[in-house]
């Protein structure tokens, strides 16, 4: 059935443009079906990688007055024991998108092919996180090294590549050129923005990483910004994410050029009737705007 608020990215069908952000609620079948459940369009695994991790001693993560800091290190299972709930997570009409990592290339194809085999709908390159080395950022602020990633990825998988992006970059477009030049289906910007907490009373960096990443309400006009940009330069269709909680965030993000939104920190904040609260508020927006389609939102900010 067609639906005025379905969204289609690379072929996949969301029945509506709210998605689950990587990093939350994405670690297990179980969490993942439920999410699905609450009414989100589409869901994004944990990040994985070929071998399990453990990540970084606690505190992995802290709360700041503008948002959620974090440096759990890349925690996952690994694709092998992964597969098993790639498999089981899968819900009719909510596409599961497997987020996965490697420290080269050739650990980003392999992990790639693994969670296409284990069922992934799509997959979502995650060259961007803030505070891993050898991988996440440090693939995704090189543009060459980028391009090979996903071109090498796009050679050797079936299912559409969405590419999440750093903000923690000069030029973000750049990366964004360089992600559809390779063949990228979808872009997903942004991750978290590179940033630290300190304790007044004991005098020392909180996180055990010392520096982490930040999340939420700080950093959404940075990601609409970046989204905004983007679409003036770039034809593959964007996924917005950063700092999404309300509908009026999500048509923001639509306005200035997502075709899709990806809610994280709003998840551990508000719960999962987020992704219902954020849908019916684009709804309604709709009827009060006379738009048809929620579509014809997208982009509509450059117009005027
Ligand atoms: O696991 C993490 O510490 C992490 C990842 Br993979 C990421 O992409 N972004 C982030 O803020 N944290």
């Amino acid at each position: 059935m067609q639906s005025k608020l379905a969204v289609e990215i690379a072929g996949l069908r969301l029945s509506n443009p709210t998605m689950l952000a990587a990093g939350i609620l994405g670690m297990t079948k179980l969490s993942l079906r439920k999410v699905a459940k609450a009414g989100a369009g589409g869901v994004v695994t944990k990040s994985i990688g070929l071998m399990p991790r453990t990540g970084y001693s606690n505190p992995t993560v802290a709360q700041t007055d503008c948002g959620i800091l974090n440096a759990m290190g890349l925690p996952n299972p690994g694709i092998e024991y992964f597969a098993g709930e790639i498999g089981g997570a899968r819900i009719s009409g909510c596409p599961l998108v497997v987020s996965v990592y490697g420290f080269s290339t050739e650990g980003f194809v392999k992990v790639a092919r693994e969670a296409e085999n284990a069922g992934a709908d799509a997959l979502e390159l995650n060259v961007s996180c803030p505070h891993v080395g050898k991988t996440g950022s440090e693939i995704g602020q090189d543009e060459a090294l980028l391009e090979k990633v996903v071109r090498s990825v796009k050679k050797a998988t079936h299912v559409p590549v969405f590419v999440k992006l750093t903000p923690n970059v000069t030029d973000i477009v750049k990366c964004a050129k360089a992600a559809e030049k390779a063949g990228a289906d979808a872009v997903v910007a942004i991750n978290t923005v590179r940033a630290m907490a300190i304790n007044a009373e004991t005098m020392t960096p909180i996180l055990g990483n010392k520096f982490g990443g930040l999340s939420g309400p700080a950093i959404k006009p940075i990601a609409l910004k970046c989204i905004y940009e983007i679409y003036e330069q770039v034809s593959v269709p964007l996924i917005g994410c950063g700092g999404i909680s309300s509908w009026r965030d999500a048509v923001e993000f639509m306005l200035a050029g997502a075709s899709a939104v990806q809610i994280g920190t709003a998840v551990a904040f508000k719960g999962l009737d987020v992704f219902k609260s954020v849908t019916n508020g684009i709804d309604a927006y709709m009827k009060m705007k006379g738009l048809s389609n929620v579509k014809e939102i997208v982009g509509l900010a450059h117009k005027h």
